[in-house]
C-alpha cells in the first residue's frame, strides 16, 4: 500500500476528511485583537537572507506592493470550512523576490502581533497561492480577521496563517511556531488529516 497522497491545494466543491461547511465567517484567534498604529507598523523579513540584510517596509510601501488574487478556502483544525473566498494581496512569492532567502533557507517562520507564529517548509511558503492579504471578496479584512495583513496558506490548515502578520524569519532548520509547540502537527496538510503533533512521523518535524 502506497502513502496517502495530499490533494494539495487543489480546489472543488470537495472539503478535506472530517471538515464541514460553515455558513459565515467565525471569529477564531488566540488572544486579543490588536490595535492597528499604522505610523508603528513596519513588515520586516529578517533572519537568512540572501544579501544578510533586513529588508522593512513601511505600511505605505507595503501598500504599494504588486496585488494579486487567490480563490481559497479556510479549514480550522476544528472541523469547520469557509469556503470559496477570494483572497487579495501581496503573493508570497512576490516578497521571496524582493528579499530572498540565502540557499540554505529551508524553513520560514512567520511572525505576528504578540509574539504568535507559525512555521512553515519553505516550499510551502513558496507555493504558487501562499498570499499575504490585505483583503477579501475585494474589502478590506477587517480588525477581527487580521487586518491589516494575514497570511492565507490554501493547501494547509488555517493556523498556519496568522492574522496580524508582520514579518517573516528565514531559517536553515525547522523550528516550531505557536500552535505547533502546543499539540498541533508540525506540517498541517488538512487532506492528510494531520490536525495533532501525535500523528507525526520521523521527518515531519523537529523533536518535541
Ligand atoms: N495571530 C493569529 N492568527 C491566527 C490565529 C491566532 O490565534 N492568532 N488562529 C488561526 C486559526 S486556528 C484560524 S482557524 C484562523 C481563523 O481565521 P478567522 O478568524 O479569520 O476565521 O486564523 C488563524 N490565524
Ligand atoms: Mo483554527
Amino acid at each position: 500500500m502506497g502513502q496517502p497522497e495530499s490533494r494539495g491545494d487543489a480546489l472543488g466543491s470537495q472539503l478535506p476528511p472530517g471538515q464541514r461547511h460553515q455558513r459565515g465567517w467565525p471569529v477564531t484567534h488566540y488572544g486579543p485583537v490588536p490595535k492597528f498604529r499604522p505610523e508603528r507598523w513596519e513588515f520586516r523579513v529578517f533572519g537568512t537572507t540572501a544579501d544578510g540584510d533586513k529588508h522593512r517596509w513601511s505600511h505605505e510601501e507595503f501598500s504599494a506592493l504588486p496585488y494579486g488574487t487567490v480563490e481559497a478556502d479556510l479549514h480550522c483544525v476544528t472541523k469547520f470550512s469557509m469556503t470559496g473566498a477570494e483572497w487579495g494581496g501581496v503573493h508570497a512569492r512576490t516578497l521571496l523576490e524582493l528579499a530572498p532567502p540565502a540557499p540554505s533557507v529551508t524553513h520560514v517562520m512567520v511572525w505576528a502581533e504578540y509574539g504568535f507564529s507559525s512555521n512553515l517548509r519553505l516550499s510551502d511558503f513558496t507555493a504558487e497561492r501562499t498570499i499575504f492579504a490585505t483583503h477579501k471578496d475585494g474589502e478590506l479584512l477587517t480588525a477581527e480577521h487580521g487586518f491589516p495583513l494575514r497570511l492565507v496558506v490554501p493547501h494547509l490548515y488555517a493556523w498556519k496563517g496568522p492574522k496580524w502578520v508582520r514579518g517573516i524569519e528565514y531559517m536553515t532548520a525547522d523550528r516550531r511556531g505557536f500552535w505547533e509547540e502546543r499539540g498541533y502537527h508540525n506540517i498541517g496538510d488538512p487532506w492528510l488529516e494531520q490536525r495533532y503533533s501525535y500523528q507525526e512521523e520521523r521527518g515531519d518535524g523537529p523533536e518535541l
